[in-house]
C-alpha cells in the first residue's frame, strides 16, 4: 500500500485487458488471466514484457468462495504495476459497513445503528461469503479494509474511460475538483461519511458522485410497483440506460434491468432531462449489470463486462475485452471463461 502511485501507475499504453465482476470466483480469474497471455511470477500475473495491464473494473468480493485468494491476486497485481484495480459498489458497501457512525467526528444522525450501514438481515446475507473466507484471519481481513480503501473510483485516459457502473462526467469533475480519486486523497473517516451522506441539504455529500459511478442512474418505479431482482430481493427501483438519450423514452426502454420486464408508462421528466454518453464519446468500459449469455457490445463504444459469474444459475462467464486503443470497439476481442 505504502509504495502505491495512484490509479494511473501501470497504465503506461492503451494495450489494456479489461476484466468485470469477479466476486471471488478466483480459479476462473486465473484461467482468464493464462487465455489472456498474462503469466505467474511472484505471486502476480504480468504479461511478457509487461506490453499489457489489466484494469479490474471492480466487485471483487462477496458471493463466491473464495474471496481471500482473489483479493490478495489483484491486490498483488496492482502492487507489481500489472494491473490497476478500480473500486466496485460491493467494495464501497463493505468499507461503510463496518464503519463506526461516528468515527473521527463525522456523525451522520439519520443513520441508526452503530455503523454507517444498519446490520440488517439482507445487508449482512450479503456480506457472508467474504467473512467466511477470512475466518480465523482478522488482521488479514483488516488489511484487506485498508486495501479496498485505496481504490480508485474511475480511470479515464485520452483514450478510454472506466469505472465500475456508470461514467457520468459531472460526478467525475466534481471528484476532481474535490482532488478526491480514492478513500485515501484526505481523511477516510471524513470521506467515508460524506460518501454515505444522502441527507445532508448542504451538500458537501459525495453520495451522489460515488453512487453513479459505483451503482448507476436508477429510477424510482411508479406507486405500487415493484420486482424481484436476481437474488430474490424486492426492488422499488430500477437501473437505467445511461448510454442512450432519454427524451420521450419510457419505463420500459429506458430501464435496464436484465431478466426484467417492466410495462412502457412515462418516466418523469427531470430523467428525460438527464445526461446521457453519446455515441461519440471515447469508449467506456463497466461490470455491475448483471449480464447473461455470451459477452456482446451495448453499443462501439459503451461495453459492459458483467456476465454474471457468480450467478445463481451457474452459466455465467468471467468477460474481459482486449483493448488496443480503437475508439471504435471490436465484438470480436472478448475473451471470456465459463463459471467453473
Ligand atoms: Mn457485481
Amino acid at each position: 500500500m505504502a509504495d502505491y502511485q495512484g490509479p494511473d501507475c501501470g497504465v503506461m499504453n492503451s494495450s489494456i485487458d479489461f476484466i468485470g465482476d469477479i466476486h471471488g470466483h478466483y480459479d476462473e480469474l486465473v484461467v482468464l488471466l493464462k487465455k489472456l497471455g498474462y503469466q505467474e511470477q511472484g505471486g502476480a500475473y504480468r504479461f511478457p514484457g509487461n506490453a499489457r495491464t489489466v484494469v479490474f473494473l471492480g466487485d471483487y468480493i462477496d458471493r463466491g468462495s473464495q474471496v481471500r485468494e482473489t483479493v490478495n491476486l489483484v491486490r498483488a497485481m496492482r502492487d507489481a504495476g500489472s494491473a490497476v484495480a478500480l473500486m466496485g459498489n460491493h467494495e464501497f458497501n463493505a468499507l461503510s459497513f463496518w464503519h463506526e457512525n461516528g468515527l473521527g467526528g463525522h456523525h451522520i444522525e439519520a443513520i441508526h445503528g452503530g455503523f454507517l450501514r444498519e446490520h440488517t438481515f439482507n445487508k449482512v446475507a450479503i456480506h457472508v461469503k467474504t467473512v467466511e473466507s477470512y475466518r480465523g484471519r482478522k488482521k488479514e481481513f483488516e488489511e484487506m479494509l485498508d486495501f479496498l480503501k485505496t481504490l480508485p473510483f474511475y480511470l479515464e485516459t485520452d483514450l478510454f474511460r472506466a469505472q465500475h457502473a456508470c461514467f457520468d462526467l459531472k460526478c467525475a469533475e466534481e471528484l476532481k475538483l474535490e482532488g478526491v480519486r480514492s478513500f485515501t486523497d484526505g481523511n477516510f473517516d471524513e470521506l467515508i461519511a460524506r460518501a454515505n451522506d444522502q441527507y445532508n441539504e448542504y451538500d458537501d455529500s459525495l453520495y451522489y458522485p460515488l453512487s453513479l459511478l459505483l451503482k448507476g442512474p436508477e429510477l424510482d418505479l411508479p406507486d405500487g410497483l415493484t420486482f424481484r431482482d436476481a437474488e430474490g430481493v424486492l426492488r422499488k427501483r430500477t437501473r437505467i440506460r445511461w448510454w442512450i438519450c432519454p427524451k420521450n423514452k419510457n419505463l420500459q426502454e429506458l430501464s435496464f434491468q436484465p431478466g426484467v420486464e417492466l410495462p412502457p408508462l412515462d418516466v418523469p421528466l427531470e430523467i428525460q432531462n438527464r445526461d446521457f454518453y453519446g455515441e461519440n464519446e471515447r469508449p467506456v468500459f463497466f461490470g455491475h449489470y448483471w449480464l447473461t449469455g455470451l459477452p456482446e457490445l451495448i453499443r462501439d463504444n459503451v461495453c459492459c463486462l458483467d456476465y454474471s459469474v457468480a450467478g445463481y444459475r451457474g452459466d455465467g462467464r468471467l468477460v474481459a475485452y482486449r483493448f488496443d486503443g480503437e475508439q471504435k470497439l471490436d465484438p470480436k476481442k472478448f475473451v471470456s471463461v465459463a463459471a467453473m
